[in-house]
């Protein structure tokens, strides 16, 4: 009996991690729906314990659509629904936390609505909806980033292990920065209050210090190309005494790129930087010799997440985090050109 409990549970984690594998650089896997225990516990769906994606209805709360990494996480999510079957309602939080919430209401109350997923903007402020959904008999999965503590609250966390992104910056950092006089190290940060904000700088700094870099300057530049340009010009105004920029993500270090080159420094040779998500712009700047690693973050969730979803919805317990497989890429790797050529985004 146990055995077989076990044997179960294993089977379900098995798909979610190879359609996390396979993602990255083909189309969406869809993914069986999970088989169910001999003892389920009823969901509160009535077709529970057998519900199929054709009864799931995911109310869907995005962060907005700041970048590369963001829209390729929101095509997974409107491709992969109806491959699968199941009905999304899609809602685009325009990186505004109070938008967020109250979308999250309008899901609490739609009838229509059986699974709410959020990939939510900030760490806090989620304690009274998630009771409210709790209440409703409404499961939450949490998408890509994480919130602080109510884990009783939500189902289970599908996404990428921040901190572990931010060691691995910090890293290769060291190694990029090995022999060099001073170690001098500035840092765009994500938008105020989101996880992989808190989690990569945690991590990087982790690392970094290991080898004597000095985080000298950080700031949020909300994972803008724009905003990293403008952070990024202000600071070489005060000072050009930097060795290295960690870029939260690529599209804040392509605007770093940019103002170094305006400042006539050579980026990647006078200035070393990473970034992290390893979208399609970053093995441009790859290849244009700009940018000189880029830590991936798996944007292409959506299978996973209505996997989980469904077996949420059939009452199944799902452990409380499913992180997704990652990879760093070199801008000196002889195999680039290819590796880009593979990817889906
Ligand atoms: O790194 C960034 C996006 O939540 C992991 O959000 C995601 C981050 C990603 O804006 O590009």
């Amino acid at each position: 009996m146990f055995h077989s409990k076990k044997l179960v549970f294993l089977f379900i984690i098995a798909v979610m991690v190879l359609s996390a594998c396979q993602s990255a650089t083909e189309a969406p896997v869809v993914t069986e729906a999970p088989v169910v225990t001999e003892e389920p516990v009823a969901g509160g769906a009535a077709c529970a314990p057998n519900c199929t994606y054709e009864d799931l209805v995911v109310g869907f709360l995005q962060t907005g659509s700041e970048g590369g990494w963001r829209a390729a996480n929101t095509a997974s999510f409107k491709e992969t629904a109806p491959q699968l079957g199941l009905t999304l309602k899609f809602y685009d939080s325009q990186n505004d936390l109070a938008k967020q919430v109250a979308g999250f209401q309008q899901f609490i109350q739609d009838p229509e609505v059986n699974v709410i997923v959020m990939s939510p903007l900030e760490v806090t402020g989620w304690e009274q909806v998630l009771r409210d959904a709790a209440a409703a008999g409404k499961p939450v999965i949490l998408s890509d980033r994480r919130i602080d503590g109510f884990e009783d609250l939500y189902e289970s966390f599908i996404g990428a292990d921040f901190v572990e992104e931010g060691r691995k910056a910090g890293t290769e950092m060291c190694k990029m920065l090995e022999g060099s006089a001073s170690k001098n190290v500035w840092e765009l940060v994500g938008n105020v209050g989101a996880a992989p904000a808190i989690d990569r700088g945690t991590g990087f700094r982790e690392t970094a210090a290991e080898c004597g870099i000095t985080v000298t300057k950080s700031q949020t530049a909300n994972w803008s190309v724009v905003e990293g340009k403008q952070v990024t010009e202000a600071w070489l105004k005060e000072t050009q005494d930097v060795q290295g920029i960690f870029g939260q993500n690529d599209e804040m270090a392509f605007g770093a790129i940019e103002a170094l080159k305006e400042a006539g420094l050579v980026p990647a040779e006078d200035v070393k930087i990473i970034s992290v998500d390893a979208t399609a712009g970053a093995f441009q700047a790859m290849l244009d010799g700009t940018l000189n690693v880029t830590v991936e973050c798996n944007p292409l969730l959506a299978p996973q997440v209505y996997a989980a979803a469904l077996a949420a919805l059939n009452g199944e317990s799902l452990p409380k985090w499913i992180p997704s497989e990652e990879s760093v890429f070199f801008m000196t790797d002889p195999n680039l050109e290819s590796i880009a050529a593979g990817r889906k985004y």
